[in-house]
């Protein structure tokens, strides 16, 4: 770890970044990022960097690094126009988050902290809801306590889980919420407690509410990248089966460097609102499944049905899926597409990367790790 103690400003890593000429208009602007060491706090940041802000991170205090997806961030935190510093934190720690909402004096925040994983909220659900729901709440109170209603503006990560139930497809900013785990619950609640800063204080808070996006440095037990890690184990000999639990569900999948610029492009208008952000298209489980095996040349064939349901490779007849219940969820979504014709309409935000660009990206990125992991060892 390049830094492991605080200067007077109580930060600790910083990266040193050139500007151009373009990004000047955003070059005084400060943005503060809760969550910065998850995949999409670090596309966050390196977008905010690349567009000249100066950005601060609170990540958590970890017996392991857990910082390798913005290692490449950092850089020495005594030389001069060092742009990105990192800050001790915790959802769960009122008095810490107003610390450092002091310190910084954000023009904005990016509140993406959250306990993200919907099967752990099961069995975590105390403490989903207190970080993800009450967690979002303490925020928007620093904000309040510190009197930087009118300067500093609020985005909360809200989801597509908030719809759980299916009340209607495609799923827009005005369709009903159901949730169906303790995370989606937990978020509901910080999903209105922002609408409620916003119309009790004039605050410029607003939700983005983000279908699922994905990418290379997705967390490995979301159920992308674990079938892209798996493909690409299978495929180098390092495992023989990937068990999987509903292949049923449909996601509307996009790339999560597409998203994070949605974030940024709602904190950019003159009024506060919600927006959901999603490709507009849908595919199952057992699809994404099917494209990863495609990018390294096998046909799965599918065979049996229910928990017995295997998936077999075409050519050669070794199961290679293999469904276990135990990755079965008590309330299940079974189908996510979003309609994102507002963000277009509004903010002239769509995704760039399809769907089948974003599962060769992830299975090309893996495979080569994978590979460089084992080179020069028996498989
Ligand atoms: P990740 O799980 O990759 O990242 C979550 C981040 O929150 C990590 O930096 C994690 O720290 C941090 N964190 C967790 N708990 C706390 C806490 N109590 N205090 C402070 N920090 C905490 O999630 P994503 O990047 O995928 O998602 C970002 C946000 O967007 C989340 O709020 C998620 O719920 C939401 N979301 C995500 C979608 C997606 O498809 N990716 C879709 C819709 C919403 P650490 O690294 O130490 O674990
Ligand atoms: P999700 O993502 O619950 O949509 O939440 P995840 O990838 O975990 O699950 C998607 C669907 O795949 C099914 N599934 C499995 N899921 C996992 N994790 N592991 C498996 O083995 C498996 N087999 C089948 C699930 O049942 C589910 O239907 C993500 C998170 O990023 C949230 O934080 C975010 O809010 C939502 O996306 C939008």
């Amino acid at each position: 770890e390049p830094f492991s103690r605080t200067n007077g400003q109580g930060c600790e890593n910083g990266l040193k970044v050139k500007v151009s000429t373009e990004q000047e208009r955003a070059l005084s602007k400060i943005a503060l990022i809760t969550g910065v060491t998850g995949q999409d706090g670090a596309y966050l940041a390196e977008l905010l960097l690349a567009k000249g802000y100066t950005v601060h991170g609170v990540k958590r205090r970890s017996s392991s690094f857990n910082t390798e997806r913005v290692e490449h961030l950092y850089h020495d935190v005594h030389e001069s126009d060092v742009r990105f510093r990192m800050h001790y934190g915790d959802l769960t720690d009122a008095t810490n988050l107003i610390r450092i909402v002091q310190e910084v004096q954000p023009d904005e925040i990016y509140n993406l902290a959250a306990q993200s994983h919907v099967q752990v909220s099961f069995e975590t659900p105390e403490y989903t809801a207190n970080s993800d729901g009450l967690g979002t709440l303490r925020l928007l109170e620093a904000i309040r306590i510190l009197g930087l209603e009118k300067k500093t503006r609020f985005y909360q990560a809200s989801t597509s889980e908030l719809y759980g139930l299916v009340q209607e497809t495609p799923q827009k900013e005005t369709t009903p919420f159901y949730p169906r785990s303790p995370y989606a619950a937990a978020k509901l609640y910080a999903y209105w407690i922002t609408v409620n800063y916003r119309e009790a204080y004039g605050m410029h808070a607003s939700n983005g509410i983000l279908f699922n996006h994905e990418g290379p440095t997705r967390g490995e037990t979301f159920v992308t990248r674990k079938i892209t890690r798996a493909v690409s184990a299978i495929q180098l000999g390092l495992q023989k089966t990937l068990y999987l639990g509903n292949l049923d569900a449909k996601r509307d999948w996009g790339h999560a460097r597409d998203y994070v610029e949605g974030m940024w492009r709602i904190l950019q208008q003159d009024k506060a609102e919600d927006y959901v952000l999603a490709t507009g298209e849908t595919h199952s489980i057992r699809e994404f499944v099917e494209l990863a095996f495609g990018h390294v040349g096998r046909r799965i064939e599918w065979r049996g049905t229910g928990v017995d349901e295997t998936g077999v490779d075409a050519a050669t007849g070794d199961v290679l899926i293999q469904v276990d219940p135990r990755y079965f969820r008590p309330t299940e979504v079974d189908l996510l597409l979003g309609d994102p014709s507002k963000a277009r309409a509004k903010l002239g935000w769509t995704h760039t990367t399809t769907f089948p660009e974003l599962v060769r990206e992830m299975m090309s990125s893996d495979l080569a790790r994978f590979e460089r992991e084992t080179s020069g060892r028996p498989a």
